[in-house]
């Protein structure tokens, strides 16, 4: 079964995954394991196979819209229903970046954990970080980038946000990032994957002083 999803979403046939994730679901395998198993794990293979060249961009294109198809039918298992809001997230890829995946799927899963979440999308300016955080009463801003070329913005959202008067944790995620370079440019907290990101969100908000979201 997770074979045959993520040979679907190699081959980008969007109907395909949509049709395995749901057979999948309807056979009550768990969505995080579906996720996990199944999508990401076809995404792995998808960057291993870009990376050496065996398939390029309208190949990753195709197979990403399959990606977005996919957890889009998971996305309703992995949001709880009626949850209070625990707080509200800005999130977004930063300028110059327009790789969403993982971005997406951080922002699902922590509507699932019952926050609210604006998503500002890909390509963010960091004037538009500060304007979102600023207008919405955000108690965490989100950042993501995928690429080398990008991930060093990060540090100018966070000047901008300080330079605003915006105190509020910032976390960082994407494949390129580490701790280390995490610390280095003062963000809060660093997030490997979509889980942590949940559990590093809900540690900060439980200390941060930042009162409710509007
Ligand atoms: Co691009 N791309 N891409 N790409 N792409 C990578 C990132 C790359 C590693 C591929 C490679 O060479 N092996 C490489 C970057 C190299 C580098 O910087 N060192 C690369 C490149 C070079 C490029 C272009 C420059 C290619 C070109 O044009 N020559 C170009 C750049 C475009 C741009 O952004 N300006 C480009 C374009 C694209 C597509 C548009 C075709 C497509 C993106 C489609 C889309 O996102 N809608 C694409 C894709 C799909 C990939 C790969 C294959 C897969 C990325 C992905 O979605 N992974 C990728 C190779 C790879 O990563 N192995 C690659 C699945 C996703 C679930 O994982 O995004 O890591 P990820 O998210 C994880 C964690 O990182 C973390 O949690 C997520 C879930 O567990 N996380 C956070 C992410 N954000 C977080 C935020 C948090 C916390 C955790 O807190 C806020």
């Amino acid at each position: 079964m997770f074979d045959r999803i993520q040979n679907a979403l190699l081959a980008g046939d969007k109907d395909e995954v949509e049709r395995l994730v749901k057979q999948a679901v309807e056979a009550r395998t768990p969505a995080a394991k579906i996720l996990d198993e199944g999508l990401v794990a076809g995404m792995d293979r998808l960057g291993e196979m870009f990376k050496n060249n065996e398939i390029f961009i309208p190949e990753v294109l195709v197979a990403s819209r399959a990606m977005q198809a996919g957890l889009s039918k998971l996305e309703p298992l992995l949001v709880e229903e009626n949850v209070q809001p625990r707080g509200l997230v800005a999130i977004g890829t930063v300028k110059g970046d327009l790789h969403d995946i993982g971005k997406n799927l951080v922002a699902i899963m922590l509507r699932g954990a019952g926050y609210r979440i604006v998503d500002l999308g890909t390509d963010v300016s960091p004037e538009k970080f500060v304007a979102a955080a600023r207008d919405n009463g955000a108690h965490v801003v989100g950042l993501s980038a995928l690429l080398t070329t990008t991930m060093v913005h990060m540090k100018s959202i966070i000047d901008a946000l300080r330079s605003a008067g915006l105190t509020l944790p910032v976390v960082v995620g994407g494949a390129p990032l580490t701790q280390d370079f995490a610390d280095r440019i003062g963000a809060q907290g660093y997030a490997p994957d979509a889980a942590s990101a949940v559990t590093l969100v809900n540690s900060l908000v439980a200390r941060s002083p930042h009162s409710g979201a509007k």
